[in-house]
């Protein structure tokens, strides 16, 4: 039998530096995404004793948007990474004692984790599921086996990341550059411009400064109707009907329970906030939003004032069909029952008669179409 040989580990630029380097920007990039989606996760399973609060109004936008767009900045930066190392991980054999087997363990789940999670986050944001299970709750749980395994290999590998890090990229006491070919200071430069150019071409789907450029995003927060995209249109909620019958009510449950129609929305104190959709598939689109302040409907209906609520909507099935606020969300000043968008009557698709706009929140717990308002 032929045994495998190692593959040649001998271009100047596999080099521990290079690897290193990116190792660094990948780490730095793996902590943003760690803690904006542990963030993201506690807004939508939260947590009594780390409650979030609803402002900045802002927040979540910036958190989300930075979620995706440093995981899609983990694109380039894999590729090189595995790129500068993959011969080591083709050694042969592959186990040499007790000691090399774990830490060539290690770096078998954070490989696969790492290429787990870049991949499902991106076919999350461009809502593709090929696959069974449920993407919330397998990205959530790879994330720490991921983090786990980084920390593993940083302790693993302390002493070669540090001398890596700490010899010049040209240091003359070192493996020459490759004369007639990439040096190693142009490769690091290469994947920081790989990283700037897809960066360039997503994020405008959050800053819309950048939405011409947004090429490769699959929304650009300008299109769509009434100025803003639509994630799941009334006929695929299903709602059409219920949601444009004249007999819709909005029922709100408390101490004096009521049912109110749209003329009676429209005939309390009406306020106007600017507040973003803004998407875990990390778009985001600012509107004008007109309606009734949820805390003033809560107030009509008797709810004491510590009180939370949920949201419930017409649409028959689907997860996002109902959402909880804390006692701060829902008694917000900007947190609205909003009838109106960017000047005139809310579209069907938008969330017609009624839906949810509150300050920092998930786009996904904004809930549409409401039917139903319950103290909690
Ligand atoms: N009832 C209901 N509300 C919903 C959803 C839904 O599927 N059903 N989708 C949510 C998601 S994921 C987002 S991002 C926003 C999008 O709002 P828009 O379509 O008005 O932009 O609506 C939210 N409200
Ligand atoms: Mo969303």
């Amino acid at each position: 039998m032929r045994i495998p040989q190692p593959p040649q580990v001998s271009s100047p630029r596999r080099d521990a530096r290079v690897t290193a380097r990116v190792g660094r920007m990948l780490g730095i990039s793996v902590g943003v995404c760690f803690v904006t989606g542990m963030i993201s996760h506690l807004h939508q399973h939260p947590v009594g004793w780390l409650p979030l609060p609803p402002s900045p109004a802002w927040g979540y936008q910036v958190t989300q948007g930075a979620h995706v767009a440093f995981g899609i900045a983990c694109v380039p930066l894999v590729l090189v990474k595995l790129f500068s190392v993959y011969p080591l991980l083709l050694q042969w054999p592959p186990v040499r004692g007790l000691k090399h087997g774990l830490e060539r363990l290690s770096v078998a789940v954070l490989v696969s984790c790492m290429l787990f999670e870049v991949t499902t986050g991106i076919l999350n944001t461009v809502q593709w599921y090929p696959w069974s299970f449920f993407f919330p709750a397998a990205h959530y749980a790879i994330a720490w086996a991921l983090v786990g395994s980084i920390l593993l290999h940083l302790a693993a590998k302390a002493d070669v990341i540090a001398s890596a890090l700490r010899t010049g990229l040209d240091d003359p006491r070192t493996v020459p550059d490759d004369p007639d070919g990439l040096t190693r200071r142009g490769l690091l430069l290469a994947t920081m411009a790989s990283v700037g150019a897809v960066t360039l071409v997503t994020i405008g789907q959050t800053l819309p400064g950048l939405g011409r450029l947004a090429l490769l995003a699959p929304r650009r927060p300008d299109i769509g109707p009434q100025g803003l995209p639509v994630n799941r249109t009334a006929t695929a909620a299903r709602v059409r009907d219920l949601a444009a019958a004249d007999s819709w009510r909005l029922v709100v449950d408390g101490p004096n329970p009521l049912q109110l129609s749209r003329v009676e929305l429209a005939a309390m104190e009406q306020h106007e906030v600017s507040l973003p959709i803004a998407c875990v598939e990390g778009w985001s689109a600012t509107g004008r939003w007109g309606g009734v302040r949820l805390r003033d409907v809560l107030e009509l209906a008797g709810v004491r004032s510590g009180s939370g609520a949920t949201v419930r909507s017409l649409e028959p099935h689907g997860i996002y069909r109902s959402s909880d606020l804390t006692s701060a969300q829902a008694h917000h000043p900007d947190t609205l029952l909003a009838l109106r968008l960017n000047g005139s009557d809310l579209g069907l698709d938008h969330g017609y008669p009624l839906r949810l706009v509150a300050p920092n929140r998930p786009g996904v717990l904004q809930t549409k179409w409401l039917a139903r308002i319950e103290a909690a």
